[in-house]
């Protein structure tokens, strides 16, 4: 819900204040140089016009909202990994990004991260009903905005890991503390930012059974093997069966 009512009749651009490279976090300006006002840093125009009748919506300040039923307690705690496949050709530089299960518990020790194909077997099998903590672990320099399908879900948290100089383990950063979710961050979501060097963790219950995915949303790594199948409960008659998607 945007409110227009105190913004002057005229044209007007949305900007974007992300960086002209790969986004890791931070505050514009201040950590990064934001993006070209003259080019990149526009993203649309729109343009506001005198009203032409009364206005009956809600301002968002008075919106009384029903509150969010919390979620249950998880059931299963899912350590997720984001990697990079770096170039064999070419010094420092990202091939691939990719997604990955983690055996061991980071939380506790060093977890080791194994990256999966788009085409390998379903490793993320929630059951009909349940509720799972999925951890996204990210081993890449980069955020990553982390969407999956179906459901709607909690952020929980985020916390500071180590991951070693290869991107192969990682570990909760022992005596770190977890940070809670955004302002923006406390409704349901489907989408979440996975900041380099932390674990983010969001909450969901599973509830409809079917095949679907979980994906990074900027376009160049979901195309590129940040994309994985996951299954809530058994393989459904009509759906592609393990490692044939
Ligand atoms: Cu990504």
């Amino acid at each position: 819900i945007v409110d227009f009512t105190n913004v002057p009749v005229g044209s007007h651009v949305l900007g974007n204040v992300g960086p002209d490279e790969p986004f890791g976090g931070g505050v514009p300006g201040q950590d990064f140089p934001v993006a070209d006002p003259s080019s990149t840093g526009q993203i649309i125009q729109f343009r506001v016009v005198p009203a032409l009748a009364p206005d009956p919506t809600t301002p968002p300040r008075y919106l009384k909202l029903p509150a969010i039923p919390a979620l249950p307690a998880a059931s299963v705690t899912r350590p997720l990994a984001l990697l990079e496949h770096m170039s064999e050709f070419f010094a420092d530089a990202p091939a691939e990004a990719m997604l990955g299960t983690v055996e061991g518990d980071p939380n506790t020790g060093v977890g080791t991260l194994a990256h999966k194909m788009w085409s390998e077997p379903v490793t993320e099998n929630p059951a009909v009903g349940a509720t799972e903590v999925w951890e996204f672990y990210n081993a890449t320099a980069d955020a990553h905005p982390m969407h999956i399908h179906e459901i709607v879900f909690e952020v929980v948290n985020r916390q500071e890991i180590f991951v070693d100089e290869m991107g192969m383990s990682a570990q909760v950063v022992p005596g770190s503390t977890p940070v809670g979710p955004e302002p923006w961050e406390r409704g349901l979501k489907d989408t979440v930012i996975a900041y380099p060097g932390q674990v983010t963790r969001v909450r969901a219950t599973f509830k409809v059974p079917g095949q679907f995915v979980w994906h990074c949303h900027i376009v160049e790594h979901e195309d590129n093997e940040m994309m994985r199948p996951f299954r809530i409960g058994p393989v459904q008659p009509g759906q592609p069966p393990d490692g044939t998607m």
